[in-house]
């Protein structure tokens, strides 16, 4: 330590553009267990003609005396399927499948799987028993698609943090609903959990909603060599396992994301991301896997391992400051080299201009408002060139401004949110709500009245 600080001086840096809040963030339940008890379940469905399939696998502790008995209830209540044993399949003619928002009606639809154990154990019977919301849906990647039940889906959303006033990444239900609210607003189907993975009860409001969830582990700042050791790859796989548990039961989950732009353009990084990525695989066949990049397509030594190529892009941001003019030339570039490299479908997982809000300035200059709309525009145009060839969504970065470390910067935490820290809305909001329902009514609703109808049945409004 330079004699300039005080003996036994530390302040714990960190690699990331987000606040490390401490303390608790979300609830802890303290629970107790039967002698033998349901442990976990896992769920895959898959669709055949016009049924549906609901596999299942039930893992039960401490006992080997036990019978299960699994039923599948309708939104109705109304029993649709059962089954016996720790696993099987069930079969529901003439499903209702899980659809994401705008594409069916509110809520999704979803399913309940009950599971009931009874067990002989050496202090007399015991029983146990679940309730899992299950929603019946495919996922599927084709060289140029992302399929959800077969058709073709395009992400059109944000992503977010866990981030607020006063609470800072404390949970909260009112601030949970009120983001929902503004997500169904925008007409947004889709976020990614950057990242880390979120509190539960959101990804359970996803599932309710419809909204499409890439579900990112905590790996960002994987920046330095070392950051790509054994040990450190030993780590990520244990991480990608407590993840995969916790999430896999969730229909909005269609994808995993082990990564934020890694330095995967080092020689160690394409070792390391395929034995991250063909773990996670294992752990969970019915999902693809990406990490998000931001290096040179032709550096990448982890891409070759992802399902969907997921690419972060700043132009006129963090170079070319002011140059909107070059945007398409730059983002039409950057989507071929990738496409003709990999042949895989491509995410614009993040792209957005840092704005303060109530600043204004004609002709836009950086940080002010006009900016932030006219760069998004210039991203837009660049976007619709490939959207329905092999470009399969758009995140914006970000939906609502962010607290971070202080750096010359950042104006009070990161300013890139369409929505202030407080969730109101800046120009940009607007403009990029009025593009998500024209892509949602061009590519699901022919019909122009889906923005209403949509409005209408939000449980929110
Ligand atoms: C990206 C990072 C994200 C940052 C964002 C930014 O993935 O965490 O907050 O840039 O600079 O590189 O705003």
């Amino acid at each position: 330590m330079p004699s300039w600080y005080p003996k036994g001086y530390f302040v714990q840096n960190t690699d990331f553009d987000f606040f490390n809040y401490a303390g608790l963030q979300r609830s802890v339940l303290l629970y107790t267990t039967p002698t033998t008890y349901i442990d976990d379940i896992t769920v895959t469905t898959g669709v055949q003609q016009d049924s549906g399939l609901v596999n299942y696998q039930i893992s039960v502790k401490r006992g080997s005396q036990f019978e299960l008995e699994v039923r599948l209830l309708d939104a109705e209540n109304k029993v649709v399927a059962a089954g016996t044993g720790t696993q099987g399949q069930l079969k529901v003619p003439g499903a209702n499948l899980w659809w994401p928002y705008l594409m069916h009606e509110l809520p999704a639809y979803l399913y309940s799987l009950e599971v009931r154990l009874t067990a002989q154990t050496s202090v007399g019977p015991v029983s146990d028993f679940y309730t899992l919301p299950v929603g019946i849906r495919t996922v599927a990647v084709t060289e140029s698609q992302f399929l959800i039940n077969g058709k073709p889906f395009y992400f059109h959303g944000v992503n977010k943090h866990e981030d607020s006033d006063i609470r800072g990444k404390g949970f909260d239900w009112p601030l949970l609903v009120k983001d929902f609210n503004l997500l169904l607003w925008l007409g947004a189907n889709a976020f990614r959990t950057s990242h880390y993975p979120y509190a539960e009860e959101v990804l359970q409001m996803c599932d309710r909603y419809g909204i499409v969830v890439i579900d990112e582990c905590p790996a960002v700042g994987l920046v330095l060599p070392q950051h790509f050791s054994n040990t450190s790859m030993n780590h990520h796989m244990r991480v990608m396992e407590e993840l995969v548990r916790r999430d896999k039961n969730h229909p909005a989950v269609v994808m995993w994301s082990v990564a934020n732009e890694p330095a995967s353009s080092l020689e160690s990084a394409g070792y390391y991301f395929k034995m991250v990525i063909t773990h996670t695989k294992a752990l969970d066949p019915s999902r693809p896997v990406t990490f998000v990049t931001n290096s040179n397509y032709a550096a990448d030594k982890g891409a070759p391992y992802v399902d969907v190529i997921c690419v972060n892009s700043y132009y006129s941001w963090y170079h070319d400051y002011g140059h909107l003019e070059l945007i398409q030339l730059q983002l039409g570039t950057q989507f071929e080299n990738w496409y003709k490299t990999y042949h895989k479908p491509i995410i614009q997982s993040e792209y957005g201009a840092e704005t303060i809000v109530g600043f204004h300035q004609d002709p836009p200059l950086m940080f002010s408002e006009e900016y932030q709309k006219a760069l998004l525009e210039q991203y837009h145009l660049g976007l619709d060139e490939k959207r329905g060839k092999y470009v399969v969504g758009e995140l914006i970065w970000n939906f609502a401004d962010f607290m971070t470390n202080q750096t010359p910067q950042r104006v009070l935490g990161n300013k890139k949110g369409i929505f202030t820290r407080q969730r109101q809305p800046k120009a940009a909001a607007f403009l990029l709500r009025e593009r998500y329902w024209k892509i949602a009514n061009e590519t699901r609703y022919p019909h122009s009245a889906a923005k209403s109808q949509c409005l209408e049945n939000s449980p929110f409004t």
